[in-house]
């Protein structure tokens, strides 16, 4: 393993659209943090870098949504996300934003140089537009149905159903998500990465020389290379982003993945003057934390943009994690399927060392996994509390109970703690290839059986009732005791770091180094440990019922949202009803109303005659699938002008309370022209 000098450690920056959840923590930012205060622990030249996602078209969206300024939304986010990352303990040295001025310039420049050294096609393509917004679509601007699986919201750029990475082009039935209109296609130029060059280079480093990446990240990566490589627009038509930095690109910005990975730059310039040392020091290992879906991002787009701006190292690991589900549903922004870090801070105040636990020992490494309060709940009193906390409180209470808090001077070593050492140093060691290797949960794991092992040790010889008899043998057990604790509190304070603080006061001792856990003894005899306290509180259902409570209402309230049913209207009489002509009728022909993508045109025989009646049913129905259809029909409705089309009629259907529509069908094959009262 090449040894490196320093390490440039980032985590992916989260769009400042939304406060920060507990998938993103499990997924990018517990584990990123613990590599970064085992290499700090270790005494290694680190830098962890984080910082907002500022741009990109979920943002505008939102702030169209508001009304107000991008700048509103992002300045938002920014302070709530930033706030929770520092409460929680995500040691971030920087946590900066890519709406700044420093990235801005960082990006730009980045930018000219691939555009200098030819690395961009330039492509003038036709975009969607939307007439009513006199705007261009971005991906995430346009749905439609998804070509691959029929869904009906896809975005332009993503499917969220099967997942397939689309093209708005590809989209059935495009609508702007601004207007609801159908967009037209408009001729834009725009600047594409030749990611179509790079195939064979990346198929080497990645596929050859990187087969020790995490198999979720080689596999991802491997099938994007096998599928071939196109060339990526890094331009976009919108006024929120890094302007794009060429007379001719007015009104033109960064695409937002091209410029994000960059703010991992300019971040690391606005920490320190020695920036470069981390970015393009051939010494330096970088590595990335990201979720799945940043995969083909960083390690397929971002790592050929450094490689062709030409002065910058690449990442020697990208260890990204899968995702975790909530209460066995994926977790949801839009739904507030979701436990926010911010308020969880609010409702278990002290205890952000039991939800980076938990996160870490269910951390989706390899595939995705489910957070349960339950399991929150039985993981805090079943582990933390009975073994560490139990352990723990154990040795010191007794310290203080029979040798007045001052640790005791061993006199009796027996075999017992010969292997207690043996034990210890191969614990330690599977600690640190678990981290190196990023393995976090195995690492928790080994880190716990410090702790597991002091629990056993206290069991096995019983103190309590030795103290009676062989005072020196007590002696010796409470002397190793508290070398377990000083020595959980330093292998364990990447996972825990509260606590870690917590028991190294009450140690009263400074925090030991990594490497002076080479030796057993942190805490000599003599010293005078200071008052104990418990490092875990048991949590109790009522505090658990009311987390579960809270996720079932929001259920409630997303049905309720999507089951809204109309309000009755006003009585009418039945000589109001009366004068409607209903009758059953057939469906001989229907096409697609062109320019829209809610009207189809039917040929109706309605027993009476047969006539035109245009319906906005595109969205719910495909025309060859209601040929022969038998649907209901007022017949006398005053005809109306539809795009152009006289519509001589109603097709009555219903309206389902998630806004779907639906026809409505005598239950067997009825004569046309029947009437419906
Ligand atoms: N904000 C996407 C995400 O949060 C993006 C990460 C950028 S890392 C440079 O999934
Ligand atoms: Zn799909």
């Amino acid at each position: 393993m090449k040894d490196y000098k320093r390490y440039t450690v980032t985590s992916a920056l989260p769009y400042a659209n939304g406060p920060v959840h507990v998938g993103h923590l499990a997924g990018v930012y517990v584990p990123a943090d613990i590599y970064a205060r085992y290499l700090r622990l270790k005494k290694e030249d680190v830098v962890f870098i984080g910082g907002s996602d500022e741009h990109g078209v979920p943002i505008t969206l939102k702030a169209k949504k508001e009304g107000v300024n991008p700048q509103v939304i992002v300045d938002r986010y920014h302070s709530i996300i930033k706030k929770s990352f520092e409460d929680f303990g995500i040691s971030f040295y920087i946590y900066s934003r890519t709406s700044n001025k420093t990235h801005h310039e960082t990006a730009s420049e980045f930018f000219t140089t691939l555009y200098d050294k030819g690395e961009f096609i330039e492509k003038t393509s036709k975009q969607y537009y939307d007439e009513a917004e006199n705007q261009f679509l971005a991906d995430i601007y346009i749905m439609g149905t998804c070509p691959k699986c029929g869904a009906e919201d896809a975005y332009g750029d993503q499917c969220e159903k099967c997942g397939s990475s689309l093209s708005a082009e590809e989209l059935i039935n495009p609508r702007s998500v601004i207007s609801g209109n159908k967009p037209i296609l408009k001729e834009t130029k725009h600047w594409f990465l030749h990611l179509d060059k790079y195939e064979d280079e990346l198929k080497q480093w990645i596929l050859e020389e990187h087969k020790e990446w995490k198999p979720n990240v080689y596999g991802q990566c491997k099938s994007w290379l096998d599928s071939g490589l196109f060339p990526r627009a890094v331009t976009r038509d919108l006024n929120w982003g890094v302007p794009v930095p060429l007379e001719e690109a007015k009104d033109k910005v960064l695409y937002v993945w091209f410029d994000a990975p960059i703010g991992y730059i300019s971040a690391t310039k606005e920490l320190t003057p020695d920036w470069e040392k981390y970015w393009k020091d051939k010494d330096s290992k970088l590595v990335h934390f990201i979720g799945k879906d940043n995969i083909v991002f960083h390690c397929i787009i971002f790592t050929s943009m450094l490689r062709h701006e030409g002065s910058y190292i690449l990442p020697d690991n990208v260890p990204s994690n899968e995702f975790l589900n909530l209460e066995g549903d994926k977790i949801s922004t839009s739904r507030n399927w979701a436990v926010w870090l911010h308020e969880y801070l609010e409702d278990f105040p002290g205890k952000q060392d039991v939800l980076r636990y938990v996160l870490c020992a269910n951390a989706p490494e390899t595939k995705d996994n489910d957070f349960t309060w339950k399991d929150f709940q039985a993981k805090n009193n079943n582990e933390l509390v009975a073994i560490m906390g139990n352990f723990v409180n154990r040795a010191l209470v007794l310290t203080h109970k029979y040798f007045g808090g001052i640790v005791p001077q061993p006199s009796s070593e027996t075999d017992y703690e010969k292997e207690i050492k043996a034990e210890i140093a191969k614990i330690k060691e599977n600690i640190q290839y678990n981290l190196e290797n990023y393995k976090f949960r195995e690492a928790l794991k080994n880190a716990m059986n410090i702790t597991r092992l002091g629990n056993k040790y206290l069991a096995d010889t019983e103190p309590w009732k030795l103290i009676k008899t062989d005072e020196d043998r007590v002696k010796t057990i409470l002397y190793y005791s508290i070398q377990l604790c000083a020595l959980s509190a330093v292998l364990a304070e990447p996972f825990l770091p509260f606590t870690t603080t917590k028991l190294v006061n009450m140690l009263n001792i400074s925090k030991p180094e990594w490497e002076e856990t080479n030796n057993f003894e942190l805490v000599k005899p003599g010293h005078q440990i200071n008052k104990t306290s418990l490092l875990f509180e048991r949590i109790e259902d009522d505090a658990i019922d009311a987390q579960i409570e809270k996720l079932n209402k929001t259920k409630e309230m997303n049905i309720a949202q999507s089951t809204q049913v109309e309000p009755q209207k006003d009585i009418i009489t039945y000589e109001d009803f009366v004068k409607q002509d209903i009758r059953i009728a057939t469906i001989l022909e229907a096409e697609k109303v062109t320019k829209t993508d809610k009207l189809i045109k039917l040929l109706i025989d309605t027993g009476i005659d047969k006539r035109t009646i245009v319906s906005g049913i595109a969205k719910y129905y495909k025309p060859e699938d209601i040929i022969g259809k038998q649907v209901c029909v007022l017949v006398n409705l005053a005809h109306r002008k539809l795009r152009g089309i006289e519509s001589q009629g109603m097709v009555l259907m219903a309206e389902d309370t998630d806004g779907s529509l639906k026809f409505i069908s005598p239950e067997s094959l009825s004569a046309n022209g029947s009437t419906v009262s």
